[in-house]
């Protein structure tokens, strides 16, 4: 059984990962637990700085040292990601394939597996956005809250992977995450309606 350490006594060491960055302070998940520290003056020095996602080593209760990055992003600044889920609606906003295309080649560039998912179904037929990006070999998953294994297939992609969802706002990012977990009580609608995209 592990021995639960006190993460800011003097010479404790801790690896984990950066889960939540605001304002200089961290969130690091680790074996010991999830605890917030600073960073040390150096990596803003060096022009480095910590993101979410990156596995870090804690000592003495500051982050001292950043472990390589398989890759990163730099807006949002998100590290060490296996996929990128694309949310695309089918109809306001309607999709941008130009831009799509530019992000999934950013993404297969950075060795981030791109992953589309297509919201709004119920608007718009999504069969011809599905077919192109299909035949590309880019997984394609369909959300219909009518149909909850829609929802349930999404949710099980991202066993075991570090993934990031990104899109237009108002695609339906929020809404799918509070399908695929109800606790995270995200807010939707409310801004996109207001500002009429
Ligand atoms: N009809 C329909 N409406 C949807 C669907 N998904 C989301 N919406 C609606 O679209 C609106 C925007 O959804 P959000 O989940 O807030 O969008 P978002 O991507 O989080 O937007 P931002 O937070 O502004 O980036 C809300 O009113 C949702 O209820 C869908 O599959 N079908
Ligand atoms: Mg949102």
């Amino acid at each position: 059984m592990q021995t639960r350490i006190d993460p800011m006594q003097t010479g404790s060491v801790l690896t984990g990962t950066i889960i939540k960055a605001i304002g200089g302070l961290y969130t690091v998940e680790s074996p010991s637990g999830v605890f917030d520290f600073r960073a040390r003056g150096i990596f803003r020095n060096r022009g480095q700085s910590p993101m979410v996602g990156d596995r870090v080593q804690v000592k003495n209760g500051v982050i001292d040292q950043l472990l390589p990055r398989k890759n990163n992003l730099i807006r949002p600044p998100l590290a060490n990601l296996d996929q990128l889920l694309f949310v695309v609606s089918m109809y306001k906003p309607a999709p941008n394939l130009l831009l799509l295309d530019k992000f999934i080649a950013i993404a297969e560039y950075k060795q981030i597996t791109p992953i589309l998912v297509v919201t709004k179904a119920d608007l718009e037929d999504p069969a011809p956005l599905v077919e192109i990006y299909q035949k590309a070999g880019i997984p394609v998953y369909v959300v219909e809250y009518a149909i909850p294994r829609t929802v349930d297939a999404v949710a099980a992609c991202l066993s075991g992977k570090v993934s990031a969802f990104t899109g237009n706002s108002g695609a339906g990012k929020s809404t799918l995450l509070n399908a695929i977990d109800a606790s995270l009580q995200l807010e939707t609608g409310s801004i996109s309606e207001k500002l009429g995209r």
